[in-house]
């Protein structure tokens, strides 16, 4: 567990860094799908969902949400996710879509940076992206070389 301050740019730049962002969507992808298929299947989505606080905070989700709220929200996200409509989520699919989910974010967030406990695993996404945000921190300005 660790606690991240992260702020609209902070996502934006994670984005925005194709290499970073596409190693890790390919990561979290592959660890994602569970039975290996090459695809992945409404409840492995699910799953992925339910490690992301900030975004069930997007969707609207929170502690109270019913559990049949929570299964429509969830519906309606993989459908978002499902742009074939073939009933399963490929791999660009999923980097399509949680290229516009994580810019939307930042659009929310804007300037005001937000503190977030976040669990220490490789699947958050906003950990990864306070990870490298603090790995530019640490270089010298361009200025200062
Ligand atoms: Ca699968």
């Amino acid at each position: 567990m660790g606690v991240v301050i992260i702020d609209g740019s902070t996502v934006r730049d994670f984005v925005n860094d194709e290499a970073v962002f596409n190693k890790s969507l390919d990561d979290s992808f592959d660890s994602l799908d569970i039975n290996n298929d090459g695809v992945l299947s409404r409840s492995e989505l699910r799953k992925a969902f339910e490690s992301l606080r900030l975004i069930e905070a997007h969707f609207g989700m929170d502690v109270a949400t019913p559990p049949e709220e929570l299964t429509k929200i969830y519906n309606s996200i993989f459908d978002g996710f499902d742009l074939d409509g073939s009933g399963t989520v490929d791999k660009e699919e999923f980097k399509g879509e949680m290229k516009k989910i994580l810019l939307a974010i930042a659009d929310g967030l804007g300037s005001s940076p937000i503190q977030m406990a976040l669990e220490d695993d490789e699947q958050s996404f906003l950990k990864q992206a306070a990870d490298l945000e603090a790995s530019k921190l640490q270089k010298p300005p361009p200025s200062a070389a």
